[in-house]
């Protein structure tokens, strides 16, 4: 019986990571770095989850020995250059740059139309959240969510559940009754070890992906129904291990 939907937000409630990009690529001179991240190289690191997790990821792979910039701490370097990537980034959404995903808005609003839990179980920090859902949805855009974690609420990231994990425990509803909805074979994994049915819809940076085990892999969410999700939830039964 499905009670509740859990939604991804990076790649799936908006196509964002090219945004992400941008941003990224804005901050490094910022923090006198020449470093630029071509749309294949992006793609490649999105297999780190978490802005400052790939930022510390590709710092290590390609600067061993590189410990500090002009004095300052790798640390301090790292969270300075992920402030000024999550300025640009929340400037982006403040002026319209990223929108839903086809579909999303409909499904969103049938779900809490029929009484189904919402919740947000995501990676990224909370502004990005937030500024996006307040654009799309409205100021009130916090009323709609039962549940959110986000990356300052669960700090380890996909493919580890914790954020899965955290947004069912504050929902009270066991995975077996609930979807998630994802864009990454990381998110798949983090869904999947928390007990979850996922629906699949991938983007342009999904490469060469793994979505073995998905409920369904879908091109986007325009047209799906609660009637069809149930139906799907119904007919697979709980993963092995759901509660
Ligand atoms: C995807 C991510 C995020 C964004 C960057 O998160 O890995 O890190 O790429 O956001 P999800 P931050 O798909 O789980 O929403 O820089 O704020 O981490
Ligand atoms: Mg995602």
């Amino acid at each position: 019986m499905l009670k509740a939907l859990i939604f991804d937000v990076d790649g799936t409630l908006a196509d964002t990571e090219a945004v992400h990009l941008e941003a990224f690529n804005n901050a490094f001179p910022q923090v006198d770095l020449d470093w630029h991240w071509s749309h294949a190289d992006y793609a490649r690191l999105l297999e780190i989850s978490g802005g400052k997790e790939r930022l510390r990821h590709f710092w290590h792979a390609t600067h061993p020995d590189m410990t500090d910039l002009g004095g300052g701490a790798l640390d301090d370097t790292l969270n300075l250059l992920h402030e000024i990537k999550t300025a640009y980034y929340e400037n982006a959404v403040n002026e319209g740059r990223v929108h839903l995903r086809a579909g999303v808005l409909d499904l969103i609003n049938a779900a809490h139309a029929e009484g189904l839990q919402l919740a947000i179980a995501t990676t990224t920090s909370p502004v990005n959240v937030a500024g996006l859902l307040r654009k799309a949805i409205g100021d009130d855009w916090r009323h709609m969510f039962v549940a959110v974690g986000d990356g300052s609420t669960s700090p380890v990231k996909k493919p580890n559940p914790q954020v899965y994990l955290q947004v069912l425990s504050d929902m009270a509803v066991p995975a077996a009754q609930c979807l998630a909805f994802e864009d990454s074979p990381n998110g798949l994994r983090a869904a999947m070890t928390a007990g979850l049915q996922t629906v699949i819809t991938p983007t342009e940076f999904s490469v060469e992906p793994n979505y073995e085990g998905a409920l369904r892999v879908l091109p986007d969410l325009s047209g799906i129904t609660v009637a069809q999700l149930r139906g799907w939830l119904d007919g697979a039964g709980p993963l092995p291990g759901a509660r």
